[in-house]
């Protein structure tokens, strides 16, 4: 080969080898002879690069931008790069090493996003080291000048350690801040694309995998589980199309009709700000100043005095997604649609009196009693329903539809069962998980789309935003937990915290010099329904319907069994009663007027006040009538679980019958109960024959509001003994005013007579509950129906 032939190939091979200008000529360069490795790279990067930027002369999409053609989106013009040296950032990633990797590029991909897997991290067998990998040879001193010496400022051990330790803390959220989740999957009952396209619904028997997420509102991190509040249930379906975020509450509506007055009901909620208390509680003054100047919050307020507030567990709750969605099918077909999630362990709350005992004996209440099931595999699960409904349906109801403090009765539309979901994994890091998972109204998927209502609008923004205080920077998505199962391509850069490392220069579209990628993906793409809307102003306002407040309150409330309404009436009672300011509690009391007159009647008498004149309506509009919707009470629904996860105390003194104890311990185990033995204090206790048992809670430590029903087993001496002790005898009394099952064996039912238990019902007819020498069948029986509410007086007896 000559010298000028050789040269031929190589004109402007020195442009190619400096990073700024070159020739005009579109034949690239071929490599110099004898070229490194990287250099002959760079060549066929350079080559390959220009191919690409040659193969797309123009835009041809920029026409379909425009007008009606832009109404189906058009997919990016994309091509394909001959090797994948064109679209590398450099030449020199063919270098390798265990800390960049194999030097081939991950072509298409982002690992990123790949399972938890990649994450999860063990130490067992590891030595310790710094957060450089440094091994820590001494983690018991700082570095000082002599062992009694000032620490040396050069220890960068104790430094980076004290450091990070410094900051662990994050902001908690600002609603919603005390939470438990856990990992499950949601199957589809079958292919429902003719109802919508998203994917969790694609086919029967699919499964998404979900990370859920309960709360309660108010408090803060470390409050109480089992305030008086709404608890969020929050789910995140990881999909194949990415994450879908349904992020609702256990009731299925809500306070407030606009998001502008968000920030005020939570002001109003949170303590106090001059004094900070208090915590965890509505029941304060600012809030029921708040409550009775915004009457659309009536019916949210039934539900919130209701038993609903009150949860026995997270797993005992329903949940709902609250706003109106739209569900779009493959077709564009769009209709809307309310999500119900129901609990297979059926509708079960705590009364109040327990709960607020249970905020000292146990404030993890709920955040225990979720792990403790998952960890022992009795998985909780709920079923999805929805209720469809069409445009031409909604015009027709009494209420809107954007309003999101009116429910759509299941009498007006039933609810369609469209699959399951089950909690089956508790999260191996509260904090990595739990706490920076982070939830997003409008994290949608195609398939789902938004309405109007004015307070999901609101929503949309709101929780995007909370994120980057809260999570540090706007890269959140990329943290394990919240990162999609599938493939996140596009050309968001930088920011705090980033970890994905972009190969090449294209950081825009559209783009040549990427081949167009990642490119548009067109119809299969998510779209927005195209809501068509009549010639309206740009006004501030709401519309005329959503100034009925008082019919739906009305249906919640007359549609609660006597107990239940007796319960919402009792909270209102102790909630105002702890108000001090009497303008604030008359303007409820006006407020209930429009709702119940017995109910306004009852809640005036327990404040010692007289039932106001009703608050002015704003509409003059008549109150529709709804007829009474079963559904609504918590009672309707039992659950198929039975026993299962009830924990019963068997509460034992020296002197007990072991082999009877024994026989029910093993007996309710085997329904799936967990049973404990409760003793004075821990240690063996003898027992009748010899034989001795184990105590394994002590009254102390484990009182009676902790159990969902209780045993005392024969034996007289172990009566005797437990009859001295106070907290026995509390014992037994909080289980009989918190209407649980209780079975008395033998002498043991001396126990209930020290205890003062009354042996019938208030009207003197047998106690379903309470069960003296009765059979074990029949207590487990009394247990899977929860309560003996027949029991309760107000104010107790017991
Ligand atoms: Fe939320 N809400 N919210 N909310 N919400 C938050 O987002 C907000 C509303 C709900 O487990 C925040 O990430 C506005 C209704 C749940 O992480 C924040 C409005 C419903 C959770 C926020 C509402 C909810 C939140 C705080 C009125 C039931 C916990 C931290 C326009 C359908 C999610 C965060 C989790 C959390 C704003 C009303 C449920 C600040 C502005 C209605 C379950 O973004």
């Amino acid at each position: 080969m000559t010298a000028s032939s050789k040269n031929n190939g190589a004109d402007g091979a020195g442009s190619t080898l400096s990073t700024m200008a070159g020739p005009s000529g579109t034949k690239p360069p071929a490599a110099p002879q004898g070229a490194n490795p990287v250099e002959a790279r760079l060549f066929e990067k350079a080559a390959a690069e220009k191919d690409l930027a040659a193969d797309m002369p123009f835009n041809p999409n920029k026409p379909k931008e425009y007008g009606d053609a832009a109404r189906v989106p058009a997919e990016g013009d994309h091509h394909q790069p001959s090797t994948p040296a064109a679209t590398g950032s450099t030449s020199s990633e063919i270098a390798s090493s265990d800390k960049v990797g194999s030097g081939q590029p991950p072509v298409g991909a982002n690992p990123t996003v790949a399972p938890l897997d990649r994450v999860r991290v063990d130490p067992s067998d590891r030595h310790l080291t710094t957060n450089q990998g440094v091994p820590v040879a001494d983690n018991q001193h700082s570095l000082k000048i002599g062992l009694r010496g000032p620490t040396a400022m050069e220890d960068f051990i104790l430094r980076e350690k004290i450091t990070h330790f410094d900051h662990e803390r994050i902001p908690e959220r600002v609603v919603h801040a005390r939470g438990s989740a856990a990992h499950g999957f949601f199957e589809s009952y079958d292919d429902f694309s003719g109802l919508t396209r998203a994917a969790p619904f694609a086919a029967k028997g699919k499964r998404t995998p979900v990370f859920v997420r309960f709360s309660t509102v108010a408090g803060e991190r470390g409050s109480t589980d089992v305030a008086r509040d709404v608890r969020g249930f929050a789910v995140k379906f990881y999909t194949d199309e990415g994450n879908w975020d349904l992020v609702g509450n256990n009731i299925p509506v809500f306070f407030i009709q606009d998001a502008m007055k968000f920030p005020d009901l939570v002001h109003a909620a949170k303590p106090e700000p001059h004094h900070g208390m208090p915590q965890a509680a509505t029941a304060h003054d600012t809030f029921w100043d708040f409550a009775g100047l915004s009457p659309e919050i009536a019916h949210m307020l039934m539900w919130a005095m209701s038993d609903r507030a009150i949860p026995r567990s997270f797993r005992t709750m329903q949940g709902f997604g609250v706003h109106t969605f739209r569900l779009i099918n493959a077709q564009g077909e769009s209709r809307y649609v309310k999500f119900h999630w129901t609990p297979l362990q059926g509708t079960h709350s705590l009364v109040w009196d327990e709960a607020v005992r249970i905020s000292g004996a146990d404030p993890d209440f709920h955040r225990r009693d979720l792990w403790e099931a998952i960890e022992s595999g009795n998985f909780p699960e709920w079923e999805l329903a929805l209720q469809v409904f069409t445009e031409e349906q909604a015009a027709s109801f009494p209420f809107d539809i954007l309003d999101a403090t009116k429910l759509v009765p299941e009498e007006l539309v039933p609810l369609t069962p469209v699959g399951r979901m089950v909690l089956d994994r508790n999260p191996d890091n509260f904090f990595a998980e739990t706490e920076q998972v982070a939830f997003c109204t409008a994290h949608i998927v195609p398939g789902i789309d938004f309405t109007n209502d004015p307070l999901l609008q609101g929503r949309n923004h709101s929780y995007l935003d909370t994120q980057i205080s809260r999570l540090g920077g706007p890269n959140f998505h990329e943290i394990p937990i919240n990162s999609p199962i599938v493939q996140v391509q596009n050309n968001q850069r930088d920011g705090m915290h980033r970890q994905a490392i972009h190969r090449g220069r294209v950081n825009y579209e559209p783009n040549s010099l990427g081949g167009g990628c990642p490119f548009q993906a067109g119809r299969m793409g998510f779209t927005s329904f195209p809501e068509p809307f009549a010639t309206v102003d740009k006004v501030r306002g709401k519309p005329e319907l959503f100034a009925e407040h008082y019919g739906q309150a009305r249906l919640f409330y007359q549609s609660q069994t006597p107990v239940e309404q007796a319960h919402i009436a009792n909270a209102f009672r102790f909630e105002l009663t702890r108000v001090q300011t009497p303008a604030v509690r008359r303007r409820i009391l006006a407020l209930l007027a429009n709702v119940d007159d017995a109910l306004a009647a009852k809640v005036a008498e327990g404040l010692g006040m007289d039932v106001p004149d009703p608050l002015p309506r704003a509409s003059d509009a008549p109150v529709p009538a709804y007829p009474p919707s079963p559904s609504l009470s918590l009672l309707s629904r039992p659950g198929q679980t039975g026993i299962r996860t009830r924990r019963v105390a068997i509460l034992v003194g020296p002197g007990v019958d072991a082999d009877q104890v024994r026989a029910i311990y093993a007996g309710l185990l085997e329904d799936g109960a967990v049973p404990r033995i409760v003793g004075t204090m821990l240690g063996k206790v003898k027992a009748t024959g010899g034989k001795a048992l184990d105590v394994e809670v002590s009254l102390e430590a484990g009182p009676s509001v902790l159990y969902d029903g209780m045993v005392v087993p024969d034996g007289a001496a172990a009566a005797e003994a437990l009859a001295r002790n106070a907290h026995a005898i509390d014992f037994v009394r909080e289980q009989y005013r918190h209407c649980k099952p209780i079975l008395a064996l033998g002498a043991g039912a001396g126990l209930l007579t020290k205890a003062m238990i009354p042996p019938t019902l208030p009207d003197g007819s047998s106690d379903p509950g309470l069960l003296v020498d009765g059979a074990l069948d029949a207590f487990k029986e009394a247990l899977a129906g929860h309560r003996a509410f027949a029991r309760e007086t107000d104010p107790p007896m017991v």
